[in-house]
């Protein structure tokens, strides 16, 4: 794999027929996402989808990720829940990655030009489409090709589970990734502020972006004990040992650090590279945006700390984050 994936061939090879067939089938999908429960966020409607809640405008994609994408065995996924870890994790996998064609200490280094983002990409965003065309994504030679996504375990396609696809999933403190998502949801909607308070009972009703929290979790924490190509990680355990947890999913996606590597302290030089502090005093980091230049990148470098929560949550709301999901033994 030479560095980022080269995206724009997907998009170019249809032909008006092809094209015709993938409209009718994001035509289809609309249809049924319309027709799916709903709830207002942020003054945008979320859909619940196979038991997880969603952004309505990303359903068509998932569904268009479930029944089309064809997963070989040497692919990797990032798949975790918004606000767990995935920018710094997307800089990770992709700086160990590439390390042979992008040294990390260079100062050329694409992590230093382009948001972790516009690295590795959310496959559910690249099967929206574009003009209602579907990516082909067995245009990419690269190997391994390294994607992302907020996507459930139960809804990764069948390819994934049967060709060995690799999946890496972090976990993070509930009260750090409520808090997290709370202020990045109040910075990217300054016209729909949201209430602490009102958002902490939305979400222990169950109601987030891939909620509830506790069934999306759970679903990669059971799998764990079966799928021996998934890899669980931790976000404050990433923080508290950085050198353990790269070299561990360097193993994981199969290209472990050799002696002359460590000994030549390749490894700190990726801890250094995707720090917080490295990445969020890039020029990119501080004036760009993602996401087709909806969401300014500076907002997925907040504070990267472990215990933000204790400075926002009332002892009320960190009991009715904590038991949420905990079923009643009396029931
Ligand atoms: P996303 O799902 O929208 O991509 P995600 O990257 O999972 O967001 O989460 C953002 C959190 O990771 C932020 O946490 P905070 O709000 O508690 O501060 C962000 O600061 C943190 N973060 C981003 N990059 C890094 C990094 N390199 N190291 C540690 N934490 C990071």
């Amino acid at each position: 794999m030479a560095g980022i994936l080269a995206l724009e061939k997907c998009f170019g090879s249809k032909n008006e027929q092809e094209k015709e067939e993938d409209s009718k089938m994001y035509k289809r999908y609309r249809e049924i996402v319309s027709s799916l429960p709903s709830n207002d966020y942020w003054g945008d409607t979320m859909r619940l989808y196979k038991g997880f809640w969603q952004m309505g405008y990303l359903v068509p994609g998932i569904m268009a990720f479930e029944d089309n994408f064809k997963a070989r065995e040497t692919d990797i996924i990032l798949t975790t829940l918004p606000k767990a870890g995935t920018t710094w994790t997307k800089a990770l996998t992709f700086a160990i990655l590439t390390r042979d064609v992008n040294h990390p200490s260079s100062p050329t280094h694409p992590l230093l030009f382009f948001n972790p983002h516009s690295c590795v990409q959310n496959l559910e965003y690249l099967y929206m489409g574009r003009e209602n065309t579907m990516p082909d994504l067995d245009m990419l030679n690269e190997s391994p090709r390294l994607f992302a996504g907020h996507i459930p375990y139960s809804l990764l396609p069948a390819s994934v589970l049967k060709s060995g696809t690799k999946i890496i999933n972090i976990s993070r403190n509930r009260k750090s990734t409520f808090v997290s998502f709370w202020k990045f949801g109040n910075l990217i909607n300054p016209d729909k502020l949201l209430d602490l308070e009102k958002s902490v009972d939305i979400f222990a009703s169950g109601i987030s972006f891939c909620g509830p929290e506790w069934n999306f979790q759970a679903e990669f924490t059971n799998a764990a004990s079966t799928n021996s190509n998934l890899l669980l990680l931790s976000y404050e355990e990433m923080l508290e040992k950085p050198v353990e947890n790269v070299k561990k999913l360097a193993e994981f996606m199969g290209c472990g650090f050799t002696d002359d590597e460590e000994k030549q302290g390749i490894v700190d030089e990726i801890v250094k590279l995707c720090s917080f502090d490295n990445l969020k005093n890039q020029q990119v980091n501080k004036n760009g945006s993602s996401y087709n230049s909806k969401i300014d990148n500076k907002h997925f470098f907040r504070k990267g700390e472990v215990r933000d929560w204790a400075n926002y949550l009332t002892p009320e709301m960190i009991k009715k984050l904590e038991t949420a999901g905990k079923i009643n033994e009396s029931e």
